[in-house]
């Protein structure tokens, strides 16, 4: 039988079969062997065994896969920012954009707390994502604006949920869903942060789909990069690829089309100095990889 692995605790694992039951199975030692360990979100074969329990025999191919949380086979990622407080950190927000490029993950960004809108705050950062593309939408966990749009945007998706802290990820689950009835903290809640508290993927099913709740900037991957890379995971900067060199930067070069189109506003400003951030931090990195 076939199914996805909804959540693991120790060896053992919950898969929603295709028929709807969910079996508790039991990964054999041969995962171990193999190197392979089950996360949920994986396509998995398993063998029945007695009631509503079973073996697990293989793991299916994976489109992709995050560490923290685990979870695999993500199609979306949803970077819920505040549009009061917390103060988005737009740097976190395109490192995301940037493992959902690398991943083959749709990015979805949500503008969450439109009930106590800054205006100010929301028009710059919808002005600043408006050329990459990306689709953002307006939400209020609190005041249920925007949530038809939301759901709409979950169906038949395996959705993660990430962004700061507070931003209220898990009310926007609660609100659409009461029955997950996640935990929901305050503003405050920064002394909590220092201590480790191990959380684990689990995989909601819903809308033909699933959601899964993370807590804080999760999935932010930092695995090596080369800086010349970076610029081919910039949907606006792709667009503006007639520059003088083909392996341009965008940084110094003579004769450089992503500055034409930044001079000509058709790129945001505060997006491509943060680029430059990442370029330089990728260099340095570079220059001690060795150390
Ligand atoms: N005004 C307003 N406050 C909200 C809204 N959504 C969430 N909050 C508040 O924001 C705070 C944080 O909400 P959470 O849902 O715990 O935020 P989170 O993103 O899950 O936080 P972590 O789990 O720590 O990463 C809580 O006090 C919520 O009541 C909203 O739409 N409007
Ligand atoms: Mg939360
Ligand atoms: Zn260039």
């Amino acid at each position: 039988m076939r199914g996805i692995i909804l959540k693991g605790i120790g060896s053992f694992y919950t898969v929603l079969c295709d028929d709807g039951e969910s079996y508790i199975c039991k990964a054999r030692g041969k995962f171990r062997i193999d190197g392979k360990t089950p996360l949920p979100g994986d396509y998995v074969e398993f063998e029945p065994s007695g009631e509503m329990e079973g073996y697990m025999r293989d793991i299916l191919p994976r489109k992709n896969a995050f560490l923290r949380p685990a979870v695999a086979n993500v199609d979306q990622l949803v970077i819920v920012m505040a549009a009061s407080a917390p103060k988005p950190d737009l740097l976190l927000t395109d490192k995301l954009l940037l493992d959902c490029e690398r991943r083959g993950v749709s990015p979805l960004l949500v503008l969450n707390k439109c009930d106590e809108r800054d205006t100010e705050l929301v028009n710059d950062i919808i002005s600043q994502y408006q050329p990459t593309g990306y689709r953002t939408i307006e939400v209020s966990a609190h005041g249920g604006e925007g949530l038809d749009e939301l759901k709409r945007a979950l169906f038949s998706k395996v959705s993660c949920f990430t962004g700061q802290s507070a931003v209220g990820k898990s009310s926007l689950l609660n609100a659409l869903l009461p029955e997950l009835d996640l935990p929901v903290g305050g503003l405050s809640r920064k002394v909590e942060r220092g201590k480790h508290t191990t959380r684990h993927a689990e995989l909601w099913p819903v809308y033909g789909g699933a959601v899964v709740d993370t807590p804080g900037f999760s999935l932010l991957e930092s695995d090596e990069l080369a800086p010349e890379e970076l610029p081919s995971f910039y949907p606006e900067m792709k667009e503006h690829n007639d520059c003088y060199f083909t392996a341009c930067l965008h940084m110094s070069e003579p004769d450089c089309a992503v500055k034409r189109a930044l001079e000509e506003g058709k790129i945001s400003r505060g997006r491509y100095e943060r680029y430059c951030e990442l370029v330089k931090e990728l260099i340095e990195k570079r220059k001690h990889r060795y150390d």
